[in-house]
């Protein structure tokens, strides 16, 4: 399928959107998705889904949140997280070309947290979105874990609740002086505040984005050639390693501290051609 789509895809904006569970992601999502439909795009949502897809927890829980974007005609998938990161970019990348190619021109990444998933994914991700709330006191916590490198917008949301300003003003000054100039706002989507700000500004960065899809595409497709190929040779050595007679024979010598594993790792190497 995807050497048919491959073709002519590569054109969609892709928005990620991560942050701390419970942030209000979802809801968000339900939200702007509405307002983006209003400035012209089809979006679709695929939710990265951090537990197990046996349970099906987080995965009720995106589809219920985002309940009014589906009525709307929202196509919104979860794809279960659980493995290697370096799959799920593999995975991401595909459906965004499915998804493109079935006619949205803009597709929503959620995914939780503050981990090398949601690094990857902004790596994926032509704009990405952090989102905060004051509920959870690990805010500032992930905002120092790693997050203060990847966002174009910090948003805290849930301003109806108190402790937002006060939120805002510590993400502003973390942030503030972040080379990428990110921009910060305040939502909330239970008093349906800030949104359309919020989907203001997103139109105003995929315009932007579409101009340099084009050079950004080349360098993103360099990387996934790399990764895949790096992938399959790592496969196809391990899989040598498992039957090679010479491998066993120098790990024989390491074990019994004939050979140390540097010496052994050396000429091991030089078998790989
Ligand atoms: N007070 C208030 N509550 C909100 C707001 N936005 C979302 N919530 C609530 O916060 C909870 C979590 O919302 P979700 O939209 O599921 O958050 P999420 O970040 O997608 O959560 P996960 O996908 O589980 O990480 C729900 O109970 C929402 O009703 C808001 O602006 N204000
Ligand atoms: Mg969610």
């Amino acid at each position: 399928m995807i050497k048919k789509i491959f073709k002519s895809s590569g054109k969609s904006i892709v928005i990620g959107i991560t942050g701390p569970a419970g942030a209000g992601k979802s809801s968000l999502i339900d939200k702007t998705v509405l307002e983006l439909k209003k400035h012209g795009y089809k979006a679709a949502v695929l939710a990265i889904d951090p537990t197990s897809h046996i349970t099906g927890g987080a995965i009720l829980g995106d589809r219920v949140r985002m309940s009014e974007s589906t009525d709307s005609g929202t196509y919104i998938r979860s794809m279960a997280s659980r493995g290697a990161t370096g799959a799920i970019s593999h995975a991401v990348r595909n459906s965004i070309r499915v998804l493109e190619y079935a006619g949205f021109d803009t597709i929503i990444i959620e995914s939780v947290g503050a981990g090398q998933t949601e690094v990857e994914i902004s790596k994926i991700a032509d704009i990405t979105v952090v989102v905060f709330n004051p509920n959870t006191g690990d805010s500032i916590q992930t905002i120092k874990a790693g997050l203060t490198e990847i966002g174009d917008i910090y948003l805290v949301n849930k301003s109806d609740l108190t402790g937002a300003n006060q939120l805002f003003d510590a993400v502003r000054d973390f942030i503030g002086m972040s080379e990428k100039n990110p921009s910060i706002m305040m939502t909330s989507t239970k008093s349906n505040k800030g949104i359309t700000e919020f989907a203001k500004k997103l139109n105003a960065l995929i315009t932007v984005k579409k101009k340099t899809k084009n050079t950004e595409e080349k360098s993103r497709l360099e990387t996934e050639l790399r990764d895949i190929v790096l992938n399959n040779i790592k496969t196809k050595v391990e899989r040598m390693l498992e039957t090679n007679i010479t491998y066993a024979n120098y790990l024989k010598k390491v074990q019994s501290k004939i050979l140390d594993p540097f010496e052994a790792a050396e000429r091991i190497s030089k078998l790989i051609k």
